[in-house]
């Protein structure tokens, strides 16, 4: 039964001041009713203070409710938000007792999904709430925000639209073949076509801008031992996060941490030095750094520049792609052993910036490096542009666009005004997925389960 209530906790597990437990459902306000029995409600959309209690009549808090009434809520069903203590006994007795009462406990997504299905909201802003949940920097939240308010959406129903009335012509001249009206020239949905698809091509340049803004960048920091990796890296964190000792092989397995740079997400890797060892722990420390470095979308490869620069150290860095790598001459304040231009000759590395992790001085500028590397155009597009289509909607977007294209072909080709309406049907359908026009229940899955209980 799609209309059965469910319930959740939406905000953080744990102690806090207040906690919010939401059901939605044709039966929630009856569930409310049996734990306030008799209880006035406010209006729709205003708080009522209700004391709650359980079957046997112990009380569970003291709550202040919201109710929604159908359709004016955020799942379009009636629902109830009980903004109670923040305790896990409260939570969970509160819970307890709205199951027991015939609820069940929401699968992740599932009010929004309930949305979707109600047509509160499409595919694509159903998307974006996952994307405004999970922002971190005020881009993200902005972008995410835009879609939300349905930006995308409506550059793609314009498409469809345009494409609907092509197809309307199209089968038109399909059904009156034999007579000499309508007058259906082919040319016109060549135009409209080439103008679908160049308004496609525009979607797509914001592909990159939007993995790049979901996903962030994975900066892996890799050199020798005692160099300053990880010096390095509490510098650009901001926080002693990793320890750092003059003990070679203090750095084992990978730290992880998120910083932000231009609005983007970076995540930085600390490593284990890199040398010869006969340390079984120590050798696999290397090897998951080497593979970090691989994965990764740029690599720092600190040198300490106070000491004569080896032929390992070059040798080491000639293994990892030459357009993602920075070479961090570090250790300045020591005095460096050789010019910032000889060291970058025997690196064999095109970028090298001289930093000291110790006086931070050079930092601003590996800084400034990663986000040319990596997001400076992304951000400039985003700016523009306020759109960032993830991996689902660009491959929905690619489809539509092939088929686009095998319909001007056709159109070119003289084929049957049958042809063509298929191919226009194929890229209709391939844009319905991006707003959920079109959809099916498998595409539903991989949206819904992205998303977090209790929203
Ligand atoms: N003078 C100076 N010492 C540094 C600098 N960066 C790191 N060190 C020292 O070098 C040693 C090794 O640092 P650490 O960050 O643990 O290196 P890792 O093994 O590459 O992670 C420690 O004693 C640090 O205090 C720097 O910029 N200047
Ligand atoms: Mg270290």
């Amino acid at each position: 039964m799609e209309n059965d209530a469910i319930v959740a906790l939406s905000t953080p597990p744990g102690e806090s001041g207040i906690a919010v437990v939401r059901i939605s459902g044709s039966s929630a306000l009856r569930l409310l009713d049996a734990m306030a029995p008799g209880a006035r409600l406010a209006p729709s959309r205003t708080l009522s203070p209700l004391a709650l209690s359980d079957g046997s009549g112990e009380s569970i808090d003291e709550a202040l409710v919201a109710v929604m009434r159908a359709p004016g809520s955020y799942t379009g069903e009636d629902m109830v938000e009980i903004s109670c203590h923040g305790s896990m006994q409260v939570v969970s007795d509160l819970i307890d007792e709205i199951v027991r009462l015939g609820a069940r406990i929401a699968a992740p997504g599932e009010f929004t999904k309930r949305a979707f299905l109600n047509g509160k909201l499409d595919l694509a802003q159903a998307e974006a709430v996952v994307d405004l949940i999970s922002a971190e920097t005020k881009l993200q939240r902005k972008i995410a925000l835009e879609q939300l308010g349905g930006a995308l959406s409506r550059k793609v129903r314009s498409l469809e639209e345009s494409l609907l009335d092509e197809l309307a012509l199209i089968e038109a001249a399909i059904d009156f073949s034999e007579e000499d009206l309508p007058v259906y020239d082919p040319r016109d949905t060549l135009e409209a076509a080439r103008k679908a698809r160049a308004a496609i091509a525009a979607l797509l340049e914001s592909e990159i801008a939007g993995e790049r803004l979901r996903r962030g960048i994975r900066v892996t920091i890799l050199g020798g031992p005692n160099v300053g990796k990880s010096s390095l890296y509490n510098a650009l964190l901001g926080e002693e996060r990793a320890i750092v000792s003059p003990i070679a092989g203090t750095t084992r397995d990978i730290l992880r941490e998120r910083i932000h740079i231009g609005g983007f997400t970076c995540r930085l890797e600390d490593t284990a030095g890199i040398a010869e060892t006969s340390c079984e722990v120590e050798a696999k420390g290397i090897e998951i750094a080497r593979a970090a470095a691989l994965r990764a979308d740029l690599v720092l490869f600190v040198v300490d520049g106070s000491e004569e620069i080896t032929s390992e150290t070059s040798d080491e860095i000639s293994r990892i792609a030459p357009d993602k790598l920075l070479c961090v001459l570090n250790k300045s304040d020591l005095g460096l052993r050789c010019s910032s231009d000889e060291a970058r000759a025997r690196l064999g590395a095109r970028d090298l910036i001289v930093v000291s992790a110790l006086t931070r001085e050079g930092l601003e500028s590996v800084r400034v490096w990663i986000f040319d590397k990596t997001v400076k155009r992304a951000a400039g597009d985003l700016d523009r542009e306020r759109i960032a289509v993830n991996a689902r909607q660009a491959a929905a977007l690619r489809e539509a666009d092939e088929a686009l294209e095998r319909l001007s072909t056709a159109i070119e080709t003289g084929e049957h005004a049958e042809i063509l309406s298929v191919e226009t049907r194929c890229a209709l359908d391939a844009l319905g997925a991006i707003t959920g026009r079109s959809m099916s229940d498998a595409l539903l899955e991989t949206i819904f389960t992205k998303f977090c209980i209790g929203k």
